[in-house]
């Protein structure tokens, strides 16, 4: 493999609207990223990923732009966005932009142009259609709910393909003149700067336009037809020519969120001549404690140890994963894959080492290195995402009552992720001085950053030396290329892999046991490397591993 700079990627993702607010108006803002930068470069990350920051109406809080070209003024200026791009390039941090082409808002000036001309130039930048039999095109559903039609006003008879939300029309990539305005756009951003961009949704550029209606497969008369607007063949030849025309001569870190990357995918889209860097690995994310499924904290650790070996097989060599396991569209992790009498110090140390060593580049969620929790509502009120309105309403039409719709929805929503950050004790936690956009979560007189700072036995120093321990000198280039070994894979409650070059043999082991366990162990330890307890209990021909342990360790050859 080729060398890279983002191959050593430790990256932080920043939901700029949850991360500080510095003008009392209770929006997060860049100034309030640049406020932080210390502490960020301080944990040791290399790569900031910063949510949509463009100018939007924030009906999916920025993933609706309006102009590609502008900055929200909820967050800021194009001169704060510049201080952010110097500033973090002073502490060796490169900023990544949230790319969100494969819609734009219902209020960018090309859709309002549409909208009052679907037949002229605009109107080819995206899908109207005319309905069927006094329906919609077809019976597709929106990944956010209803149907991904939507009647244009002032006609009878067209529609606008959407596949979120009404107000994020989907843009044409069928247009070659839309392509090139997107090109453009890219390049201008890139002449700021900037170490890359992370890819909104990027596997659905493509469509598979089959206008025949598919069997219903809810309550409603519409059809998940995700098959039809994911990885749709020909996706590959659009994301070729965006990268041969954007970042092919740069050394930028691209990072695609790519839904159901198949083994046949994986040389074109992260093989050594791929369009994007790296992809997120999302093959952990539908794992849950609070799905029947998995129900407990050693069955979906056994389930989420098998996926992850499984995606690892996939690219096999051929590129690098992103590994990560919160974001903003997710559960917070403690509460994600420990049942409640699972979660405690130790717990919440081993869950990153889980994945942290493995290929790939790693990148964490903001709040995750303290630990941050999950905030249950009493109320569908209390939430505020459009999104989850339309999920309740699917669920009560599927004959939940309303307690159990919202049981559901504080199980999953990704909304947990996006309560302020937990700065200090003081007054909404020190996120602003006004009052926050959403609640604060009450834990946040204990859980804060201040608190984790002065205690040297918390989750937040713990992350800082798990980072410090992939960075170090004579070990990086294992984590980096070495090989990759599954170890005791058959051990339930046992997640456990060795990498190794001819430098290094370093051996991960971590147990979601509350008991832990005995295993066999063969290996001559050189160095304990990190260690989520004081001790490491290895004897004769076995390794005693305490409740929830993990450790890294360096081992003879
Ligand atoms: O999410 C995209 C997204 O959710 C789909 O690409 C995914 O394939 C689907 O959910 C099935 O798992 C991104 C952002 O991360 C999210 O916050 C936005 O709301 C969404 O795009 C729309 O821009
Ligand atoms: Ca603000």
């Amino acid at each position: 493999m080729e060398k890279k700079w983002w191959h050593k990627t430790v990256g932080y993702q920043i939901y700029p609207k949850s991360f500080q607010d510095t003008n009392g108006d209770g929006i997060g803002d860049l100034k309030g990223v640049i406020r932080h930068l210390d502490k960020i470069e301080k944990l040791g990350a290399n790569v900031i990923w910063l949510c949509p920051v463009f100018a939007s109406p924030m009906v999916d809080n920025g993933y609706d732009i309006s102009d590609y070209m502008d900055i929200d003024p909820s967050f800021g200026t194009m001169e704060d966005m510049k201080e952010l791009i110097e500033e973090a390039k002073k502490r060796g941090i490169r900023i990544l932009m949230d790319l969100v082409v494969n819609h734009s808002s219902d209020r960018h000036a090309w859709f309002q142009a549409a909208l009052k001309d679907p037949f002229g130039k605009y109107g080819k930048y995206y899908v109207f259609r005319e309905g069927k039999d006094g329906k919609e095109p077809n019976n597709w559903r929106s990944i956010f709910g209803g149907s991904a039609w939507e009647k244009v006003p002032g006609y009878d008879n067209l529609y606008y393909l959407h596949i979120f939300t009404k107000e994020q029309p989907d843009l044409n990539w069928e247009n070659q003149e839309l392509r090139e305005e997107i090109y453009e756009m890219i390049l201008k951003w890139m002449d700021l700067g900037l170490g890359g961009f992370r890819l909104d949704a990027i596997s659905h550029l493509k469509k598979n336009y089959q206008y025949t209606n598919l069997p219903p497969d809810g309550p409603d008369e519409y059809n998940m037809a995700f098959e039809y607007f994911n990885n749709v063949d020909g996706l590959a030849d659009i994301l070729r020519e965006m990268k041969e025309r954007t970042f092919a001569p740069t050394d930028a870190l691209t990072i695609g969120e790519y839904d159901h990357m198949g083994p046949e995918d994986v040389e074109d889209v992260i093989g050594e001549n791929g369009s994007f860097s790296s992809v997120f690995d999302f093959c952990h994310t539908l794992d849950n404690v609070r799905n029947p499924k998995w129900g407990n904290t050693v069955a979906l650790f056994d389930d989420y140890r098998d996926q992850l070996f499984a995606a690892q097989k996939i690219v096999d060599g051929r590129g690098m994963l992103c590994n990560f396991l919160e974001n903003h569209d997710k559960t917070r992790i403690i509460d994600r894959f420990l049942m409640p009498e699972d979660q405690n110090r130790y717990s919440e140390k081993m869950l990153p080492v889980t994945n942290f060593f493995l290929p790939g580049i790693v990148f964490l969620y903001q709040g995750q290195e303290l630990g941050m929790r999950d905030n249950p509502k009493q109320s569908i009120q209390g939430f505020v995402d459009k999104p989850t309105f339309a999920i309740y309403d699917r669920l009560i039409a599927e004959g939940k009552t309303d307690a159990e719709a919202l049981g559901q929805i504080n199980r999953e929503s990704r909304e947990h992720s996006r309560t302020p950050m937990q700065w200090d004790a003081s007054a909404e936690a020190g996120f602003t001085t006004g009052t926050p956009w959403f609640p604060v979560n009450k834990n946040y007189t204990e859980l804060n950053y201040e608190a984790e700072e002065k205690d040297p036995d918390s989750l937040l120093w713990f992350y800082r030396k798990m980072v410090a321990v992939r960075r170090r000198e004579d070990l990086e280039e294992t984590f980096l290329y070495g090989m990759l070994i599954p170890e005791y894979e058959t051990v339930s409650g046992v997640l456990a892999y060795r990498r190794k070059d001819e430098k290094n043999h370093i051996l991960i082991l971590t147990t979601s046991l509350a008991d832990g366990m005995a295993l066999p162990f063969a290996d001559t330890i050189e160095e304990v490397i990190l260690n989520n307890y004081d001790t490491c209990e290895a004897g004769e021909g076995t390794i005693r591993l305490q409740p929830y342990q993990c450790l890294v360790l360096k081992v003879k050859e």
